[in-house]
């Protein structure tokens, strides 16, 4: 079979703005469909919006519209938000689109003919929310488990599709096909829905009670059901049946969708294709919910995220990988900002921007940016290698499985072995005694981290870009696939390796006011605004300006650092404060050695030398602490050594 792939998001309903669970599902659509550009292959993703049924109607009217303003505005507010969460679809479907209407048409002809819609009077519960009917075995105490409202006893004639007749056929098919549906416990779901007699689907709606829809092409007098309408985008934007698109791709079609829409997908649909001469899709992927407050989220409880706002305060790249990171496919997730800043923090910021700028700052300054040659590498240097190798092929089938926050666990513990990798060889020290190491070392740096730009691209496709570009590649994105990683070392740089600012800056813990999702620190006064009020409430002794002067405090430049033997938190700095003297600092778990060296710092020079673990330490350097480390303070540009802080 040729390597295609094809991925959907479910279309979207126009009566609403677009927030984070949307979002969700289409990050995680466009990072598949970027992992599998990775592997070669063509790829489709395709994503829409919903736009018939009474629930748009209601919309419209609220919001003083007709029907085709209103769902021309909300469309359009979906479409453009894509490409600001960096989302590549290459179609965006609407179910009013004329090519989708006749598609829809087409369908419910080659269904009437193969005898599988019949015309019938039925009186039974109907949710006007859901716009279907229910059979009391489904309501909970009475009610629309959905809406927690009492469905509204309605008779009306109406066309029918004979689903029931498919019940078996569905059965025998999940059971054949493992995967069809996956993860396996909604597998189990939909099969324990089919343990029970599947009623035929009611398909139409009266003209005399609802007009917005696609007229049947039987009946004029009928519009089509809003599911059996929608679930038609995923052929209709191929160009079913005649489209090259559809042959080529819906073979390989995979659906990605949330639980709450499992039965039109899980049940309806592979009914409806079957009937229709079509095969199934290949797969259906369904995840669980982003909750905010322990609850959904909703507009009257007004803890709805967006996660434009969230890409504008965290960086988009950042909140892409939060949420991939954070929720296991399949289950849901509390949304929580402070969890939030805790993973840029400590992964993105700590973990990889360092290994990035320690990694390139080294290659710039021993090798003048040009990456020297592998030479002869030992064991530990084998180990780096063997590594990355075996992270590509684990990584694959990871993300094919979609176990995304698994598959960047495994990136990550390539990260942490860098950063090992490298306070073990001490390059600095190699730079003194050293050199053929050193390039060794440092040529199993680069390849380490040419591996993680092309392994994170799907996640964080920016940063990754610009790694690559950092690296002095002649190739970025998914131009560099996962074979070409698997040839350890045979892709050079074409321009010298720079080092650029920080790829991913620390968030310190305070947040604009009133963001949504309620749980935000500012709200609950944790994070800087806690350690500020404690600041505030701290009784302070007042000095006077003449005990102020007394302070000689200067901008010193750290020369060198050196870990104190058996110290956990000590670091020896020999710094030039006008003067070279050493200084010792508690910055170890917060700064590497190789990261402090260079650095311009505020020094407090005249306070009474004291020895600490047996080194003399003659001033202290000048650093805040809050509740995420500490973070020294550094002038805001290059200042002479020795400058008096005034
Ligand atoms: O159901 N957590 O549209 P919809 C995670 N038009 N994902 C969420 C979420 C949350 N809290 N809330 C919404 C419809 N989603 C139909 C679909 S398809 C032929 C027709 C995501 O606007 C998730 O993907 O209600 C869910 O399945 C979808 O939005 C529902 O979107």
């Amino acid at each position: 079979m040729s390597n295609t792939f094809y991925i959907t998001t479910p279309i979207y309903y126009v009566n609403a703005e677009p927030h984070l669970g949307h979002a969700y599902t289409t990050i995680v659509a466009d990072v598949l469909d970027r992992f599998y550009k990775l592997t070669g292959a063509e790829t489709f993703f395709l994503t829409g919006t919903d736009e018939h049924g009474d629930k748009i109607v209601a919309a419209a009217e609220k919001a003083g519209q007709s029907p085709e303003e209103y769902v021309d505005r909300i469309s359009q507010l979906f479409r453009s938000l894509w490409p600001k969460l960096n989302i590549g679809n290459d179609y965006f479907v609407r179910t009013t689109d004329p090519q989708h209407k006749e598609t829809v048409k087409y369908i419910l002809q080659r269904v009437k003919e193969n005898g599988d819609i019949y015309f019938s009077e039925y009186e039974g519960l109907y949710c006007f929310g859901c716009e279907r009917f229910y059979t009391e075995r489904e309501l909970v105490e009475g009610k629309c488990p959905d809406h927690q409202t009492e469905p509204q006893p309605i008779k009306e004639a109406n066309y029918f599709f004979r689903m029931s007749k498919y019940q078996d056929w569905l059965v025998d098919y999940i059971h054949q096909h493992p995967d069809f549906i996956r993860p396996k416990r909604y597998r189990n779901e939909v099969l324990s829905f089919l343990n029970e007699p599947l009623e035929d689907l009611c398909i139409s709606r009266p003209k005399s009670r609802l007009h917005w829809g696609i007229t049947l092409p039987f009946d004029e007098n009928f519009v089509t059901y809003v599911w059996f309408d929608a679930l038609i985008n995923y052929v209709s934007a191929l160009g079913y049946p005649d489209g090259g698109l559809f042959k080529r791709f819906w073979p390989v079609a995979q659906h990605i969708i949330a639980k709450d829409i499992l039965k039109p997908h899980g049940i309806y649909w592979p009914c409806m294709l079957k009937s229709a001469g079509i095969e199934p899709y290949q797969h259906l992927n369904v995840h669980g919910y982003w909750n905010v407050d322990e609850g959904k989220m909703s507009k009257s409880l007004g803890n709805v995220v967006r996660p434009l706002e969230l890409a504008d305060v965290y960086g988009l790249d950042a909140f892409r990988y939060f949420l991939l990171r954070d929720m296991v496919f399949g289950l849901d997730s509390e949304f929580n900002e402070q969890a939030l800043v805790a993973r840029i923090n400590a992964d993105l910021a700590n973990d990889l921007g360092n290994l990035v700028s320690r990694s390139l700052t080294m290659i710039q300054k021993y090798f003048k940016g040009v990456l020297p040659d592998p030479g002869v590498p030992e064991g530990t240097d084998e180990a780096v290698k063997d590594q990355a190798l075996a992270l590509i092929d684990q990584y694959e089938s990871l993300m094919k499985e979609l176990g995304f926050h698994k598959a960047l666990m495994a990136v990550w513990e390539l990260i942490g072995g860098l950063n090992k990798y490298i306070d073990t060889m001490a390059p600095w020290v190699l730079a003194k005694s050293d050199r053929e190491r050193l390039a060794t070392v440092m040529h199993h740096i680069f390849e380490g981290l040419r591996t993680i730009s092309v392994l994170i691209w799907p996640f964080m496709p920016e940063s990754a870009e610009k790694i690559q570009q950092q690296l002095g590649l002649a190739r970025k994105g998914s131009e560099i696939q996962l074979n070409d990683l698997r040839r350890w070392g045979e892709e050079r740089p074409v321009r010298p390796i720079i080092k650029a600012p920080a790829l991913f800056p620390r968030i310190e813990s305070k947040k604009p006011e009133g963001f949504p999702g309620g749980k935000g620190l500012a709200k609950e006064g944790r994070g800087t605004g806690e350690t500020g009020k404690k600041g505030a409430e701290k009784k302070m002794d007042r000095i006077s300006l003449e005990d102020f002067q007394k302070l000689d405090l200067r901008v010193a430049v750290i020369k060198e650092a050196e870990p104190i033997p058996g110290s956990k938190k000590l670091i020896k700095l020999t710094v030039d404060a006008g003067d070279e003297r050493t200084v010792v600092a508690g910055l170890k778990g917060h700064y590497s050695e190789q990261d402090l060296m260079g650095k311009q710092v505020l020094l407090l020079a005249n306070l009474e030398p004291v020895k600490l673990m047996g080194v003399e330490s003659r001033g202290m350097v000048l650093a805040a602490e809050d509740d995420t480390g500490i973070h020294l303070i550094v002038p805001d540009r290059e200042t002479v050594p020795g400058s008096s802080v005034k």
